[in-house]
C-alpha cells in the first residue's frame, strides 16, 4: 500500500493557505529560520520493526487488523510512514523476528522506499523453538558457559545480518538479572557479561558501533545486570571506543532526571542513541510526547547544546530510534504521532536562545533561565515542522491524510483482519 504523490500534493494544496499564514507568523520571530528548517529536514527517526503491529500486555492483545506479516510488509509500512512525513527514513530490525532470507532483495526494497537500516537488535530474552539452551536464568551472565556461548554466537549472527543489509550498529539489550536476593552473585554476573560483550565487540566491523541498553527492572525485578546508565557506561568504557550507552526513555525509575543523564553521557562521548517512548509509571512504551512533552524538550535541549559543544552532526552522530508498543491505537497512527512529537521537541530546542541562557546561568538569574527555556517550549513550532515536511515532499498533516486516504482499511483488505506481526 502506498499513498501516491499526487494525493499528497492534493492534500497539501488544500491546506497551503492556512499553513502559509501559520508559518509566516512563527517564522517572523526565528532569526535563523532557514537553518532550522534544514536541520528539521535532515533529522530522521528510525522506526522499530516490532512496533508496526499491536503489542499488547501480558493480559491480552487486541489486534487492529492489517498488520505486516513479513519483513517485506514491515518495510512497506515504514516506507508509507516515510512518504507521509519524510522523517522516518530508517528501520530498526530485531533478530530473529526479522531474519532476512534474501538480504540483497530486502536491501533493494528498503532503498526503493528511501529507507536505510538503523541499529540491529539481538534477542536473548526469549527462547526460540529451535534453540538448544534456555535463557530462563539469563544469557551473557549465565553460570553455564554453553548458554553464554549460544548468546554470543547469536549476537555475532545479528551483526552478520546487519552487515549484509548495510546497517552499522547493534543494540544489545539484556534481560539478564535476578528476581530474588541471593539468586545471583552481582560481581560474577557482571564479569561474565563483560566477557561476553567483549567477544561480541571483537566481532564488530571497523565502522560499527555497539549500543549497550540499560533497563531498571523487568523482566527481572530484584536486579538487572545492565540496570542503569552507570552500569551501561561501565561496560561501554571497558569495551572500548566503539561501545556506547543507549538511553531508552522508559527504562528509568520514576522521576529520574533523564536530561541530566543525557548531558553527562554526551559529555563523556559515550552517548550512542535513543529509544524514544513515553511513560507514566514504568516501561509503558507509550506514544512519544504523550505524557511528558516538557521532559522530551528538556532532553533535546541538552542534546542540541551538548552536540553543538562537541561539533556533532545532529542528524547522523547519534542513533535516533523509537521503541514503543501499541495496545489501543493503530500502530501506524501512533508512530506518526511519535515522530511528530520528536521533531517538535527538537525544533523547540533549536529555538532556545543559548547565549542568553548561558548569561542567565553565569549570573545565577534563575527566573530568567526558566523564561528562556519556556519561551522556546511554549512556541508553537508545528508550522516549522510542517514546512520542513512540505519542502521534503511529505504531507502537511500526515495523520489526517493517513485517515482520509483510508490506509488502514486498505491494509486490512490486502492483508486480512487477523494478521499478526512477529515480535512480542
Ligand atoms: C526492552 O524493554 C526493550 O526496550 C529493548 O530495546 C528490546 O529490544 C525492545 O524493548 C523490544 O522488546
Ligand atoms: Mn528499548
Amino acid at each position: 500500500m502506498q499513498v501516491e504523490k499526487y494525493i499528497i500534493e492534493g492534500h497539501n494544496n488544500d491546506l497551503l493557505t492556512q499553513h502559509t499564514r501559520k508559518f509566516d507568523f512563527v517564522a517572523a520571530d526565528v532569526p535563523n529560520v532557514k537553518t532550522v528548517i534544514q536541520k528539521l529536514r535532515d533529522f530522521q527517526v528510525a522506526i522499530p520493526s516490532w512496533a508496526l503491529g499491536t503489542g499488547g500486555t501480558r493480559f491480552g492483545r487486541f489486534s487492529g487488523g492489517g498488520e505486516p506479516r513479513s519483513i517485506e510488509e514491515k518495510i512497506e509500512d515504514v516506507g508509507l510512514l516515510h512518504s507521509l512525513n519524510q522523517s522516518g527514513g530508517a528501520i530498526s530490525l530485531h533478530i530473529p523476528w526479522d531474519v532476512p532470507e534474501n538480504a540483497q532483495a530486502i536491501k533493494t526494497l528498503a532503498a526503493q522506499h528511501g529507507l536505510r537500516f538503523d541499529a540491529m537488535n539481538s534477542n536473548t530474552f526469549q527462547d526460540q523453538k529451535d534453540q538448544q539452551h534456555s535463557y530462563k536464568f539469563g544469557s551473557l551472565q549465565h553460570v553455564d558457559k554453553a548458554v553464554r556461548k549460544q548468546a554470543i554466537e547469536h549476537n555475532i549472527d545479528v551483526i552478520k545480518h546487519g552487515v549484509e543489509l548495510g546497517s552499522d550498529s547493534i543494540t544489545v539489550w539484556l534481560s539478564d538479572g535476578s528476581c530474588f536476593p541471593g539468586q545471583l552473585n552481582f560481581r560474577k554476573a557482571f564479569q561474565r557479561t563483560l566477557e561476553g560483550l567483549q567477544e561480541i565487540y571483537a566481532a564488530l566491523p571497523a565502522n560499527w558501533k555497539m549500543f549497550v541498553e540499560y533497563k531498571a527492572f523487568e523482566p527481572n525485578f530484584y536486579s538487572m545486570t545492565v540496570g542503569d546508565w552507570g552500569q551501561s557506561l561501565l561496560y561501554a568504557t571497558k569495551l572500548g571506543p566503539k561501545a556506547y550507552t543507549l538511553v531508552d526513555l522508559g527504562h528509568h525509575l520514576p522521576n529520574a532526571n533523564i536530561e541530566q543523564i543525557v548531558a553527562l553521557l554526551l559529555n563523556e562521548g559515550k552517548l550512542g542513541g535513543f529509544h524514544f517512548n513515553d511513560s507514566k509509571y514504568g516501561d509503558d512504551d507509550l506514544t512519544v510526547g504523550s505524557i511528558n512533552p516538557y521532559q522530551l524538550f528538556l532532553i533535546f535541549n541538552e542534546l542540541v547544546e551538548g552536540m553543538d559543544a562537541r561539533s556533532m552532526n545532529h542528524a547522523s552522530d547519534l542513533g535516533w530510534m523509537i521503541d514503543a508498543s501499541h495496545n489501543v491505537k493503530d500502530p501506524l497512527e501512533d508512530l506518526l504521532q511519535s515522530v511528530e512529537a520528536i521533531k517538535i521537541a527538537y525544533a523547540q530546542a533549536l529555538l532556545v536562545d543559548t547565549k542568553a541562557l548561558q548569561q542567565a546561568q553565569d549570573s545565577n538569574d534563575v527566573a530568567r533561565a526558566q523564561e528562556i527555556l519556556q519561551q522556546a517550549y511554549r512556541t508553537d513550532v508545528r508550522p516549522l515542522v510542517a514546512e520542513a515536511r512540505l519542502q521534503a515532499g511529505g504531507a502537511l498533516q500526515p495523520l489526517a491524510l493517513y485517515r482520509s486516504a483510508k490506509v488502514r482499511e486498505q491494509l486490512i483488505k490486502d492483508r486480512g483482519q487477523k494478521t499478526v506481526a512477529t515480535g512480542l
